[in-house]
C-alpha cells in the first residue's frame, strides 16, 4: 500500500489527517506545495472533484477532505478506532465532526488571517516557511509571498475589516461554549463514549489555529499581539484547556520529520 498525505504543514484541516495518519500508524509522505499552487493540484488530483487540501492519495485513489480522509482511513486500519463502536456514539461523534468542521474550521482560520494583516512581521513572517529553500532568507522573496499570502487570504476569504473580525471571534466563542457544553455532557477529559474519538481529534485540531499547543501542527505560525490578547482572554476556561491537554495527551508524534 501508498500513501501520500497533500497537505499545508500549518493547516488544521491537514492536522486532522496528519494526527488520523500517526494515530493509526500509517507509513506515509507528506507533500506540500506552497499555496496557492494547493488548489490547481487538489482538482487536478481529484479529477475536479475538490480544490482544497489535504489530499489523501492511497494506492492511486485520491480522497479529499479531512472527515472522508478520516473515514477512508477508518475503513482500511480500523485499530485504534476513531468511530465509536456504539451506533449512537458514533453519531453523535460525527455530528460533532461536522459540526467544528463547519462552524470552527474556517473562523479559526479567518481569525488568524485577519490579525496578522496588521502585525509588525504579517504576512511575511508567516508565508517565509512556505517558501523554498534556497530563498527562504531574501528579504524580497519574504516581502513577496506575504503580499501574495495576504491578498491571496483576502480574495478567497475576506479576512479583512472590523466586521470579519468580529464574526471570527464570535464564531470561536461560540465553538468553545459548544465544546464547553459537550465535555459536561462527556466525562470531561473525552467528548463521546470515554475514550478519545474522531470528535476530540476535530475539535483539538481545528482550534489549534487559536491555541497554538507546541504539539500541534508542523509549522506553528508567529502569533499576532493582537491575537494574544484575545487568546488571554480565554485561556483559562475549561474549553481551552482541554485542547491544549488533549494535544499534550493524544497527539504524541506531531512533528515528525
Ligand atoms: N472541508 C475541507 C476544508 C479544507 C480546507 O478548507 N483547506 C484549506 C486550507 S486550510 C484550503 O485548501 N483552502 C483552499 C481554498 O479554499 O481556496 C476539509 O475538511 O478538508
Amino acid at each position: 500500500m501508498t500513501a501520500t498525505l497533500w497537505q499545508i504543514p500549518v493547516s488544521h484541516f491537514s492536522e486532522k489527517a496528519r494526527w488520523a495518519l500517526d494515530l493509526k500508524g500509517i507509513e506515509h509522505e507528506r507533500r506540500s506545495p506552497p499555496p496557492p499552487s494547493h488548489i490547481p493540484i487538489a482538482l487536478w488530483l481529484t479529477r475536479g472533484a475538490g480544490h482544497t487540501f489535504p489530499v489523501l492519495v492511497l494506492d492511486g485513489r485520491a480522497i479529499g477532505d479531512s472527515s472522508a480522509i478520516i473515514a477512508a482511513l477508518e475503513e482500511l486500519a480500523p485499530e485504534p478506532p476513531l468511530y465509536p463502536s456504539d451506533r449512537e456514539e458514533r453519531r453523535r461523534a460525527l455530528e460533532i465532526e461536522s459540526w467544528f468542521d463547519a462552524e470552527l474550521g474556517p473562523y479559526a482560520r479567518s481569525l488568524v488571517f485577519h490579525e496578522l494583516r496588521d502585525s509588525p512581521g504579517g504576512f511575511a513572517d508567516f508565508a517565509s516557511p512556505m517558501l523554498p529553500g534556497p530563498v527562504r532568507k531574501s528579504r524580497a522573496a519574504r516581502s513577496a509571498g506575504g503580499l501574495m499570502a495576504k491578498t491571496y487570504t483576502q480574495v478567497r476569504w475576506r479576512v479583512a475589516g472590523a466586521e470579519a473580525g468580529e464574526r471570527a471571534r464570535s464564531q470561536v466563542l461560540l465553538a468553545l461554549d459548544r465544546l464547553e457544553r459537550e465535555l459536561e455532557h462527556g466525562d470531561g477529559t473525552y467528548l463521546v463514549g470515554g475514550r478519545f474519538s474522531v470528535a476530540d481529534l476535530t475539535a483539538a485540531s481545528l482550534f489549534a489555529p487559536v491555541v497554538q499547543p507546541p504539539e500541534g501542527p508542523e509549522v506553528a505560525v508567529e502569533v499576532p499581539p493582537s491575537l494574544e490578547a484575545f487568546r488571554a482572554s480565554i485561556a483559562e476556561r475549561p474549553g481551552y484547556r482541554w485542547v491544549e491537554e488533549t494535544f499534550r495527551r493524544d497527539r504524541g508524534d506531531a512533528r515528525r520529520p
